[in-house]
């Protein structure tokens, strides 16, 4: 039978399109461990209380840079004010944080960024780093900046009218196009919300906006919101996304993912019915919100299939977890019936 990974001639075929990272942070899958996605050891591998200022630092996005990794971190302050700062790591797991927040520059005072800013991704794409994060504009929307060495940040236009949140843009343009996942939301703790996807030519103006994926059941029965920026497969696109269950204890924050193709994502090819992580951990059942783990960044070695899944855990700490990608592409094929649980 041809393995996903093999060709037939078992040599090793590259899954993942994309680059070697071979000081990508990484552990072996325990012993005995069934599942399709594995924690870090170290765990949670960036207190709450990293910077002076620091209530709580989560849902954080990391790339690689120069030889090591950077990346832009949510830190919670003590006045609970919600802000973007810079991280920089030479192994991805020991970090140093400014504990100064991001200072956006823009040249249109109408939308520079005053308030709260959160849930960060980093995106290279052509020529630079893009950041897109949860922007205060009357109300949560998509911030949009972009950096060359995460010194300076360049805010350009908000990409959406609020309320909108978790917006995730694609690696590379398609069909000659930028490309962003986002979720419609409202003011509050939207207790629904679909992922879309829209396009621009310039990251300025955005349209052709297309349903991708519902919410369904279980754990991702009252909202799902896209993680992590997609990685480009031989089998699509793979996407890390969270959903949320609303229990008689309030929302629970999981993960899962799917393939989405890779001309047009917003068809889903294949999604998990299951979990690939969930809050089990006391750091991620017990802290500022209980039950949360939230993804929003990867790091990859294509040649030997390895991903990192850097997650915030309930809301207070940042935690690494680990996943093979045939093995994930395979997990999502084989419990992937959603309309069997419907
Ligand atoms: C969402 C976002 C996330 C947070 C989650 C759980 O609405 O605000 O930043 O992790 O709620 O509180």
């Amino acid at each position: 039978m041809k393995r996903i990974g093999s060709n037939m001639n078992n040599e090793k075929k590259q899954t993942i399109i994309g680059n070697a990272l071979p000081n990508i942070p990484w552990e072996e899958k325990p012993k005995g461990c069934l599942d399709v996605v594995w924690r870090s050891k170290k765990n949670p591998i960036i207190p709450r209380d990293l910077i002076p200022s620091s209530n709580s630092i989560f849902n954080s996005a990391v790339v690689p840079f120069d030889s090591g990794y950077t990346g832009v971190f949510r830190c919670d302050s003590k006045i609970r004010l919600a802000e973007l700062h810079v991280g920089k790591s030479s192994d991805g797991i020991h970090w140093n944080i400014n504990p100064d927040r991001i200072a956006f520059i823009s040249n249109d005072s109408e939308i520079a960024t005053l308030g709260y800013g959160y849930d960060p991704r980093v995106c290279w794409i052509d020529d630079r780093y893009y950041v897109t994060w949860c922007n205060n504009y009357h109300g949560p929307t998509i911030g949009v900046a972009y950096t060359y060495d995460f010194k300076k940040f360049h805010q350009i236009e908000n990409a959406f009218l609020p309320y909108n949140r978790n917006g995730v843009l694609f690696p590379k343009k398609i069909n000659g196009k930028f490309a962003m996942l986002s979720r419609p939301s409202d003011r509050e703790h939207t207790p629904f919300g679909d992922i879309f996807y829209s396009e621009s030519p310039d990251m300025c103006f955005w349209g052709r906006h297309r349903h991708v994926m519902e919410t369904t059941w279980g754990w991702q029965e009252t909202k799902i919101g896209a993680g992590p920026i997609p990685i480009e497969t031989t089998e699509g696109w793979l996407l890390i996304y969270h959903g949320v269950l609303n229990s008689c204890n309030g929302f629970l924050y999981s993960a899962g993912a799917a393939l989405l193709d890779v001309k047009k994502p917003w068809k889903v090819l294949s999604r998990t019915a299951p979990y690939i992580i969930s809050p089990q951990k006391e750091y991620e059942c017990v802290g500022d919100v209980p039950n949360v783990v939230f993804p929003c960044a990867t790091v990859f070695d294509a040649p030997t299939g390895r991903i990192a899944i850097y997650y915030g855990g309930a809301d207070t700490v940042v935690c690494l977890a680990y996943a093979q990608v045939d093995e994930l592409i395979n997990f999502i094929k084989l419990n992937s019936n959603i309309s069997k649980v419907k």
